[in-house]
């Protein structure tokens, strides 16, 4: 196989430089397809569930020890792991690749996101800090104090099969807390070599606790699991909607936190005054990379009817010369979807799309690719957004509406129920001002001049509505992993009550 750079890529060295011995990776009863070429790259042994209550119980071993450990010092364990992932990048990247399907540079691209977390974290864990707060009441000091909260649960997909993990686990262990971890049953290899490269980092860290990560490899029990444990404080989920509407209500069933990052159903709205060229660059990374298995993927172009032939028309300039191929091959931009189902998927949307009144631009099978599911990314030119646009297909479907007045747009943009991601591309800033007011797009991101995927880890990640509400990686979202305490510190004399009150015995 033709590789991008001078790296061996090859499947056997890279399980090999992961520390993933053969014998490890066989006579289980979890089977690991690469959706690269289709060929079986493990049989793994799945974690039982009636191992997950010693699982857990390790777990909170764990954290009555880690909690006591200075947060700057536990940032320390963070900033050895940035190390040892610049270490394994070309390896675990390459690794992601095969698994996942993702070309190269990209695969590259969520390591390096792993990466950042970890600086990011390792600034936090000397930052975690509360507010002084006026007391009404003499003599008294109020303040408030973050403490650690106990495991995370953190529930990973097959399309970012490590970043999503890195974004809660950095954060959640200078936080004070272990991670139990469940990835996807599709990607579990990734999940795998990331924990041989954790315990790469806590060997050089020296005095950590046992089991601050442990990784659960299996089905959707195991997350069930997870989501109904009274001694699993925190889940944070990312997946469909339906995996949300699984785990949500257990967890609230319970009164735990969770941290939902589901579905999307991300627009772009293309305005007169747009760069064109720039935009058709945009929509072509955010509709067809990652062949259209981000959760920020484009999935809907609301364009300005007097600009939407034209857009249209240079899209599929754009679109007909896509390289389509294998993931590691050098050039390739559009690799393969993860396996026959998402395939199927796709032809099922683009079936309804078509009954709906839509033109189908694409489409079917790639030619000439063969032993993975590769696709022709499609355009669906649709009358309006019919319910099947409304959908989050995993698959590089772009679906086009045209608008004629702003408010319209924006309209059309929050009427789906999704709410993750959204952009306008507009030169006039009262239309960009707008877009990103209160008056504007609906979405927990909502960018200008740039596509909806892509997000740096500096700002907080998440969305609204059926996206689930919750917020990882930059920003504040550490507090989500920590529990608030309000303490008032009574240094008088006197004993007076607030508001007031009077109670003299
Ligand atoms: C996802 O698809 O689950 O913004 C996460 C992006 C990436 C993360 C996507 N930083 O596209």
């Amino acid at each position: 196989m033709l590789v991008s750079t001078s790296k061996d890529t090859s499947l056997k060295t890279v399980l090999g430089n992961l520390g993933l011995k053969d014998g490890d990776l066989k006579g289980g009863t979890l089977a690991v397809h690469s959706p690269v070429d289709g060929s079986l790259m493990a049989e793994l042994a799945e974690t039982k569930g009636a191992e997950m209550d010693r699982i857990i119980k390790d777990a909170n071993t764990a954290f009555k020890a880690w909690r006591q450990v200075p947060a700057p010092r536990r940032g320390e364990l963070v900033r050895l792991l940035g190390d040892e992932l610049r270490a394994a990048k070309d390896d675990l990247g390459a690794l992601v690749s095969w698994e996942a399907g993702k070309i190269v540079s990209e695969g590259l691209g969520e390591v390096q996101e792993m990466i950042d977390i970890c600086d990011l974290a390792v600034g936090q864990s000397r930052q975690l800090f509360g507010l002084t707060i006026a007391s009404e009441r003499p003599g008294h000091r109020m303040m408030e104090t973050w403490h650690p909260m106990g495991p995370a649960g953190v529930i990973t997909a097959f399309n970012f099969p490590v970043a999503p993990w890195a974004w809660n686990s950095a954060l959640a262990l200078v936080c004070g807390n272990p991670v139990i971890w469940k990835p996807s049953e599709k990607t579990p290899l990734t999940a795998l070599a990331t924990l041989n490269i954790f315990e790469r980092a806590l060997k050089k860290f020296g005095d950590a606790p046992d089991n601050l990560l442990q990784v659960v490899i299996g089905r959707a029990d195991l997350g069930e699991a997870l989501s109904a444990s009274r001694d699993v404080p925190i889940i944070s989920a990312t997946g469909s909607t339906r995996m949300g509407r699984a785990v949500g209500p257990k967890v609230a069933e319970r009164f735990g936190r969770c941290i939902l990052e589901l579905g999307g159903n991300n627009a772009m709205i293309v305005a007169p005054s747009a760069d064109l060229d720039m935009a058709v660059r945009a929509i072509t990374f955010s509709a067809v990379g990652t062949a259209g298995q981000r959760c920020t993927s484009l999935r809907r172009l609301i364009v300005h009817k007097s600009i939407k032939d034209d857009l249209v028309q240079k899209l599929e300039k754009a679109y007909s010369g896509l390289p389509i191929g294998s993931p590691l091959e050098d050039g390739t931009l559009v690799g393969p979807l993860i396996d026959k189902a998402a395939g199927d998927g796709m032809e099922k949307a683009l079936s309804a799309a078509k009954s709906q009144g839509g033109t189908i631009i694409g489409g079917g099978k790639a030619e000439g690719v063969d032993g993975g599911v590769y696709v022709n990314p499609a355009i669906a030119v649709m009358p309006s957004q019919t319910d099947i646009v409304k959908e989050e297909t995993f698959a590089p479907i772009l679906y086009v509406m045209e608008y004629d007045t702003l408010d319209e747009a924006i309209e059309m943009q929050n009427d789906v129920p999704q709410g993750l991601s959204s952009c306008i591309f507009t030169l006039n800033v009262r239309e960009a001002e707008r877009f990103v007011s209160d008056m504007g797009s609906d979405c927990g991101i909502a960018n200008v001049n740039i596509g909806p995927s892509g997000a740096e880890i500096g700002g907080a990640f998440g969305g609204e509505k059926e996206t689930g509400g919750g917020r990882e990686s930059g920003s504040d979202a550490w507090k989500g992993y920590m529990r608030r305490q309000t303490n008032t510190v009574n240094y008088s004399d006197e004993l007076p009550l607030a508001q007031g009150v009077k109670f003299d015995i």
